[in-house]
């Protein structure tokens, strides 16, 4: 059977999706190993090197390409290639990407440096990559055509400059881009201050915003498409399988974010006022953060937001709803009221395990999918996932968790069990009537019901209390 975009809605459905603790110690077993040495390659040294006492990027998801030394100069090698990525758990695709991965390795240095960067191709057409706000000579840019010959299939061009500043860049293909950047493309390029940070930052973590039509049942991005996407990520992953963001109770926590999707993404963190001290021009004056809770993040774009952490389970996500969900239809009639009555039996006659959802929201379509009652085409994922510590979380796409305890150990990155909530500070139910108390409602006689008398709640009770 033909799936289409339009009907996809209705089959949004079935892939088994590990909590988040399981795929957040799965991602830290396997990433993040910075001192990673090829076979044979020459020592590495710690990307930080030359600016003792700043504290390395963590990429989400991702990891540090290694440099070696040769001379002065500090050589890293990217390999630009085909890459078989995986969004989450049931829904894999043929990228392309660097030394393995989309994004690629995040490079970082330190301000001063001279680093030569090798490019192989491993690609079937040309590439070049472009060193996104960096200071440079116009010969280093990396536009293919205009400050450089294309990189041909096969060959391999060094770049070579000294970094002249310092912040949160990117790096990405300046050729075919409609085509590369649409497939995975991209990387961070991070430039430590040589003088060491005004504040000490105690944990550091970057990631790319992107967008991908990953058409249902298929397994190649669309890069024609414009607007309507089906996976919004961080770092190339959705929720569920972003890697929380931890820290300690009163550490200063840094998220570097870069924009290399299609559409401009508000970033919104729950549970404190951050700063937004940087961009892709570098690190602002002081006199010029401003105090958010949400930061919209421009195509091609870079924000540094600075906070300090405080306890608990925080959302960090994109605050367009639509890009905390997976794959998903946008041009579906629209099921809120409509009663189905006898419709799903008459339809299943035609198409067997069809259900149609959304008469009274779609909150049902995680349940139902999880259940199985649903199924959607091979490698496509459910809408709506996730689990937390009280049920269901309904997320996806651009969605993660920022977990800040007391007793985290200070660079210890391993997942702690969801937060207990000191007692008398967790929301929780007081009546199941739904006539309860005395609200004022325009439009509803006022009733006649006592006043609410005082209630006491007993948190030893709660589950998730302490
Ligand atoms: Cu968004």
């Amino acid at each position: 059977m033909n799936i289409t975009r339009r009907n996809w809605f209705r089959w949004a459905g079935a892939s088994s999706l590990l909590p988040l603790a399981a795929l957040a110690e799965r991602a830290t077993a396997q990433d993040h190993d910075i001192h990673a040495e090829p076979t044979g390659a020459p020592r590495m040294t710690p990307p930080t090197s030359g600016a003792p006492g700043l504290t390395p990027v963590r990429t989400l998801n991702g990891w540090t390409l290694p440099h070696r030394m040769i001379g002065s100069v500090k050589e890293f090698h990217l390999v630009a290639e085909e890459v078989e990525h995986e969004f989450a758990p049931g829904s894999r695709a043929k990228c392309w990407g660097y030394n393995g991965t989309t994004p690629g390795p995040t490079i970082e240095a330190v301000e001063g440096d001279r680093v030569r960067i090798l490019v192989t191709n491993r690609l079937p057409e040309h590439t070049t990559i472009h060193w996104h706000g960096i200071l440079l000579p116009s010969g280093m840019d990396g536009v293919g055509g205009l400050s450089q010959p294309h990189i041909a299939p096969g060959e391999t061009y060094a770049y070579e400059f000294t970094l002249r500043q310092n912040g949160t860049h990117m790096y990405h293909p300046h050729a075919d881009e409609m085509v590369q950047l649409a497939v995975g493309m991209m990387g961070m390029f991070i430039i430590h201050p040589r003088g060491g940070e005004p504040q000490r930052i105690d944990r550091d973590y970057a990631f790319l915003l992107h967008n991908w039509a990953l058409h249902p049942g298929t397994y190649r991005p669309d890069p024609a498409i414009m607007q309507e996407f089906d996976l919004w990520t961080f770092n190339s992953k959705v929720f569920p399988a972003i890697e929380p963001l931890l820290a300690r109770t009163g550490e200063r926590v840094r998220i570097r974010v870069g924009n290399l999707s299609m559409w401009n993404h508000p970033i919104h963190l729950h549970g404190v006022q951050f700063h937004v001290t940087g961009g892709d021009g570098g690190r602002w004056p002081r006199s010029l953060w401003r105090s958010e809770a949400t930061e919209t993040i421009a195509v091609g774009q870079t924000r540094d937001l600075e906070f300090v952490a405080v306890p608990g389970d925080w959302a960090l996500h994109c605050h367009m709803s639509h890009h905390t969900m997976n794959a998903m239809g946008h041009t579906v009639a629209n099921p809120l009221g409509v009663k189905r009555g006898e419709l799903d039996e008459a339809v299943r006659r035609m198409l067997p395990g069809y259900m149609s959802m959304g008469e009274a929201g779609m909150a049902e379509h995680q349940e139902h999918a999880d259940m199985g009652h649903i199924q959607g085409p091979e490698n496509t994922l459910q809408m709506l996932g996730g689990q937390g510590a009280f049920g269901n979380l309904e997320m996806g796409g651009m969605f993660t968790v920022v977990k800040v305890r007391d007793d985290q150990a200070p660079g210890d990155y391993r997942e702690p069990d969801w937060y207990l909530n000191p007692r008398g500070t967790l929301a929780q139910r007081v009546s199941n009537d739904a006539d309860f108390g005395a609200p004022v409602r325009r439009g509803h006689k006022a009733q006649s019901v006592p006043p609410l008398e005082s209630m006491s709640v007993d948190h030893l009770k709660m589950k998730y209390g302490s």
